[in-house]
């Protein structure tokens, strides 16, 4: 697929990292947004006036067959470990693959719309024997909205999990907390066990969980920066909710030892695996905002 002309868009420019990764730089009248076509990484998200909603670590490591960490890497098509061979990379590939530029428009609104696209490669069928077609709207505007497409172009089943896996830039992880309307129960991945939540969940260590049955939309209330992010997202099953706290970030040479108190991780998700048909398509959306009214 022919990567298009970046002409087509006055309001995006491109950039090359040192290690020789192409930088997508978005400035608009509504917001200033950086992605990387490794892994179609969006690792920055800025409405006019706010501070950045997205966390990159500063140690992130720009290297091909790893992810980039912070931003909204892509897990896909499998979350967390792969089922049954861990010689494969934790998340899927998506996240370390190279996608194409395929659309950038600028509409009458103002707001900024980016295609990107992923098919199966020598690379991908190396860890993954199936065909497929991934397209990432990506439109950013005072609202950042992300829908990531799978379209099942084999002529028999596949299965997948996934997640957009939105590393959230906070002022104090003591002063953060998430609220929703509903209790959900939880399942923790740092002891097995499910438990039932709660409305508002506070982060006092280290934190793994995969929500089930939880509504579509939470707010993330970010007090040191003194503003409440509204998450929404859609043809999801779970939420993940992840710090790794104080160890785990001594352990990780792309995270900064105190980089947890700054960040908070609320993942979009189908954890449980899903079928799709031949010829059909799955939607994974996540959208961030600030809310001022609240
Ligand atoms: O989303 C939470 C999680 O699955 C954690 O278990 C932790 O592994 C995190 O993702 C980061 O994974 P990564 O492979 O990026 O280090």
């Amino acid at each position: 697929m022919e990567s298009i002309s970046i002409d087509d868009c006055a309001e995006l420019s491109l950039e090359t990292t040192p290690e020789g990764f192409t930088k997508l730089v978005v400035d608009n009248a509504l917001a200033r947004c950086e992605l990387y076509l490794h892994g179609a990484t969006v690792s920055s998200f800025v409405p006019k006036g706010e501070k950045d909603l997205l966390w990159l670590s500063p140690n992130a490591v720009f290297r091909q067959g790893k992810g980039i960490r912070g931003g909204i890497p892509i897990c896909w098509p499998w979350f967390g470990n792969h089922v049954d061979d861990n010689t494969k990379p934790a998340h899927g590939f998506a996240r370390h693959s190279q996608w194409q530029l395929s659309s950038a428009q600028t509409t009458d609104d103002g707001v900024t719309e980016l295609v990107l696209t992923l098919s199966e490669s020598e690379n991908t069928r190396q860890v993954w024997p199936y065909k497929f077609d991934l397209r990432y709207h990506i439109t950013i505007g005072s609202q950042l909205n992300l829908a990531l497409t799978m379209i099942n172009t084999n002529d028999c089943d596949i299965e997948i999990s996934g997640a957009l896996h939105t590393y959230f830039a906070i002022g104090d992880i003591a002063h953060a907390s998430i609220a929703q309307e509903n209790v959900a129960t939880y399942t923790d991945k740092l002891d097995g066990q499910t438990k039932r939540g709660a409305t508002d969940t506070n982060i006092s260590g280290p934190t793994d969980r995969i929500y089930h049955d939880c509504d579509d939309v939470c707010r993330l209330d970010d007090k040191n920066n003194e503003r409440v992010i509204e998450i929404a997202k859609s043809g999801s099953d779970s939420m993940i909710v992840w710090n790794p706290w104080a160890q785990q970030s001594t352990e990780m040479a792309d995270m900064p030892n105190d980089g947890y108190k700054k960040m908070l991780c609320i993942e979009a998700g189908y954890t449980d695996m899903l079928i799709v048909k031949p010829g059909e398509q799955h939607t994974l959306s996540q959208s961030m905002t600030i809310r001022t009214d609240v």
